[in-house]
């Protein structure tokens, strides 16, 4: 397949004024009517137009009122070239295409009944013949027509100019939006919807109406994503003084949908499960998960769409930035900030849990890429997450007011226009006089970095010293800007006031970062009267790997006292790392010598656990042992089964040690009266809910009891859900559970898909059972959030089971990537980074893994989306 790469971008030779499309829909031949008015881009460096069209029949195509004729225009693969085109040009195209057989997901295409498109990346080529990249801005009109009784609701960016009936049952509706946007940010959505809607007043006083629409049946299911819109409309305003450009917002949610949420102009297209919740049917983490999601999509509004990329190699200017712009909306919406660290600490896990491994594998690639194959392979946590850590050390380098000042600038400059990472840091930087050159390296050099810090101290001279270096594994690489946040305590626990030399901080700061940009620096302290303990990388200031030799002394001193939560939470999974890689090593040892668990550790555990003076939900969190997945990063070669053991016994150590206090907690953090998705009662649910699975590794007839009882009595699904994974992770038959949690919720499909996903991830779960669940009659590979819940729960989140010796789960593995691929190559591809890591394995499993990934390698007919991470993990 082509690789296409960052450095041979050159800019389009045609530019779009304006383009009106008319559809005629029908699921088995829609027509597509496109008039494209172009002129010759100055900028450009030749005179031919290019349109990109996929999957799509060309009926005719006319030029300045002239068809033209096989030979005028030439079509190969997804190009189709008009040579030599004269300086203005209408265009005027029809195609045909064929929603109801496209399963990709991308393009038109139809979900129960109704009809949806999806084009970001290049999905737009699928629809019409179109410069279908981002730099490509242009004003739409669109007017849709279809069958009234089939398809009432007619929708599509920006605002509603005419609607009537055409006689003979169909009528149409026409859209106008207002603003310039590249052809990704197309949308129309023509169905059987209902909506909740609401006038709401901006700031400025204009009022604008916010629509969430969705399958009649949902209408009880919208009321939070409505109020995280507002929420996320005034918090736009009020922290970056940004409004709502447009008289109306729509949400619509759709079953099948690729991705979380897309922000086409005016008309956000959500996966069901970022929109619909009641406390019936969605978790705490589901309404995290919907307020993150709005937020997100609605934010992209300025971050995305008024500013956009210049190529789908910027991607992560738009992402980076709007992940980190959703989440200190996240945090702000807490308020608190004990549960803004919570926010911090839940984003750090997301990056050691799938971002280092990321960028540790085979699929390793800077935040701005430099080439790819498939550009759907790289809505990656590295773009998103990681890119959002890059912005986050902005505001970090330069204040929260100096990074309000960039953003200020970064609009000024470029609103209307399609840009690169560069102009963003450009921003930064001349906003604050900051010289931010060395910083670009974040966005070239691919890689976590490793971070050494040592220390000395100085007792004569009062000194503390921090000497910091930083390597990378990539050999070429340059040092990195990195900030680093840091502080000392005191004997007594205290934050010690900081004196650094040649610093600036202010007087009594307890924080200071310190901005490493050699490859090794020395930072000294002042005025220190005892030796303290370092508390470095605070709030994660920076995304890399912090070695220190911390002593146990030392990181019990941080869990108990460090003022910075994020560290403190750090100490405490530093304290459970070290002794799950000796447990595992002593069971991949098979030493006869029973396994133990030393009480300094539990006796801090149990402390932690009792602190009322401590958020629940961030005692939930430090007690909560480091995945198994991120156990294994740790290790040279991964044994899953003696990570698994190890792991199991630490948590049924802690169940049995502690049970007096987990009991105690349980009761004690009961949220009794009605059910309200806030931070408090989210952070009591679950640490209580941690309490029982601890409890229930060893279940007792007490134990047993208290989770059948909040399964059958649980006011909402965070505890009803909790209560059954521990009741099946617990080994007792809980099948009857399972059983009537399927019947009471069978028409909720995203409740169908929980109870498929927490099958998958129950260590007791093989493929041969996977396999069962797969020939239930609610089992579909068509619908993304099914196909996920049950396979890739399987094969990421039940690692015991998938590195099952015998091979077979690789092999399902193979099969599976290969069905989906014929089905939806984008949610294949994602399935197929299952096998990322697997020259880490022994070399039995290694062996078998190889041989699955060349199984799919072996096939004829792949995507370029799998073939691109298979060839990349077997190169
Ligand atoms: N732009 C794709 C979906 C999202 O990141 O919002
Ligand atoms: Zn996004």
């Amino acid at each position: 397949p082509l690789t296409i790469y960052r450095k041979d971008y050159t800019p389009p030779a045609f530019l779009v004024d304006t383009v009106e499309l008319g559809f005629d829909l029908d699921p088995h031949r829609t027509i597509v009517a496109n008039r494209i008015t172009m002129q010759r881009n100055p900028d450009g460096t030749n005179c031919d137009i290019v349109l990109h069209g996929e999957e799509i029949e060309l009926v005719q195509l006319r030029m300045n009122g002239k068809v033209l004729q096989a030979g005028e225009y030439s079509i190969e693969g997804v190009l189709l070239t008009i040579k030599n085109a004269p300086d203005q040009v209408v265009l005027e195209i029809e195609t045909v295409c064929v929603p109801v057989e496209n399963t990709t997901l991308s393009g038109l295409y139809v979900s129960n009944g109704n009809f949806f498109t999806q084009c970001e990346a290049e999905g737009f080529r699928r629809i019409t013949y179109f410069p279908d990249r981002p730099d490509v801005m242009a004003k739409y009109t669109v007017m849709l027509r279809a069958d009234k009784a089939t398809y009432p609701v007619l929708l599509s960016n920006g605002n509603l100019i005419e609607e009537g009936d055409l006689g003979d049952g169909r009528h149409y509706a026409k859209w106008e939006d207002p603003f310039k946007k590249p052809s990704y940010l197309f949308a129309l959505v023509a169905a059987k919807l209902v909506c909740q809607e609401e006038t709401y007043t901006l700031n400025s006083g204009r009022d604008v109406l916010l629509q969430v629409w969705v399958e009649d049946g949902n209408l009880d299911k919208t009321d939070y994503a409505m109020q995280s819109l507002k929420n996320s409309i005034r918090w736009d305003e009020e922290r970056f003084g940004l409004e709502l450009d447009l008289d109306r917002f729509m949400i619509v949610a759709v079953g099948d949908f690729n991705m979380g949420a897309m922000e086409n102009k005016g008309l956000n297209i959500f996966n069901t499960k970022f929109v619909l919740a009641n406390p019936r049917v969605a978790t705490d983490i589901d309404y995290a998960g919907i307020e993150a999601v709005v937020g997100h999509e609605y934010f992209h509004n300025w971050t995305g769409n008024r500013v956009t990329c210049r190529d789908w190699f910027q991607l992560s200017l738009k992402e980076g930035l709007t992940v980190f712009r959703d989440q200190e909306f996240s945090a702000d919406m807490i308020g608190s900030d004990s549960g803004r660290a919570v926010t911090r600490i839940d984003q750090v896990r997301t990056l050691r849990q799938a971002q280092f491994p990321e960028d540790a594998g085979p699929m390793s690639h800077p935040v701005r890429p430099d080439s790819f194959v498939e550009i759907n392979n790289f809505y990656t946590v590295t773009v998103y997450e990681k890119g959002a850590e890059v912005v986050r050390m902005y505001q970090t380098l330069v204040g929260r007011d100096g990074f309000r000042k960039g953003m200020d600038l970064y609009f000024e400059r470029h609103d209307g226009q399609a840009v690169t990472c560069d102009d963003f840091r450009a921003a930064m930087a001349d906003a604050n006089g900051r010289d931010l050159r060395q910083f670009e390296r974040w966005y070239s050099q691919a890689g976590t970095p490793v971070v050494t810090a040592r220390t000395r101290y100085d007792a004569v001279k009062r000194n503390f010293d921090i000497i910091l270096s930083q390597r990378s594994n990539h050999p070429d690489q340059l040092p990195f800007h990195i900030p680093v946040a840091v502080g000392l305590l005191g004997e007594d626990g205290r934050a010690l006031p900081l004196t650094l030399d040649g610093g600036t901080q202010e007087q009594g700061a307890t924080t200071v970062v310190l901005e490493l940009t050699e490859q090794e620096q020395i930072f000294r302290f002042r005025n220190i009267d005892e030796r303290p303990t370092p508390s470095i990388l605070r709030d994660f200031s920076a995304p890399v790997i912090l070695e220190y030799d911390y002593t146990d002394d030392e990181l019990l001193h941080l869990f108990r006292h460090d003022s910075d939560p994020v560290n403190r939470w750090e100490a405490g999974q530093r304290l459970a790392m070290a002794r799950l890689l000796k447990l595992t090593a002593q069971v991949a040892a098979k030493q006869d010598k029973p396994l133990k668990l030393d009480t300094t550790f539990l006796d801090a555990q149990r402390a932690l656990l009792i602190d009322d003076t401590l958020d629940p939900a961030f005692r939930e969190l430090a007690l909560i042992l480091p995945s198994e997945g991120i156990i294994a990063e740790q290790m040279d070669v991964v044994d899953p089964h003696a990570i698994h053991t190890a792991r199991q016994f630490m948590r049924r150590t802690i169940g049995t040690e502690l049970r007096a206090e987990l009991l105690a907690q349980y009761h004690a953090n009961q949220t009794p009266g009605e059910y309200s998705p806030d931070a408090l009662s989210a952070g009591k649910r679950a640490l209580k809910n941690l309490c029982l699975s601890y409890l229930l590794v060893t279940p007792d007839a007490v134990t047993l009891s208290l989770a059948q009882h909040q399964c059958e009595q649980a006011g909402n699904m965070t505890d009803r859900f909790a209560a059954l994974v521990a009741l099946i992770h617990s080994g007792v038959d809980a099948s009857a559970y399972l059983q009537r949690f399927y019947d009471d919720f069978s028409s909720e499909a995203l409740v169908i898909d929980k109870w498929f996903a927490m099958q998958a991830a129950t260590p007791a779960t093989d493929v041969a059972a996977v396999r069962k669940l797969m020939a239930h009659p609610a089992f579909t590979l068509k619908n993304p959030n099914r196909a996920r819940s049950l396979l890739f729960n399987f094969t990421n989140a039940n690692p015991s089971q998938f590195h099952a010796a015998d091979g077979s789960a690789y092999a399902f593995w193979a099969e599976h990537v290969i069905k989906l691929d014929a089905i939806n190559p984008q949610v294949a591809a994602r399935f197929a980074r299952s096998m990322d890591r697997w020259r880490r394995y022994a070399p039995a499993l290694q062996a078998k893994m190889k041989a699955a990934l060349e199984q799919v390698a072996a096939q004829t007919k792949l995507s370029n989306d799998v073939l691109e991470v298979i060839t990349k993990a077997l190169a």
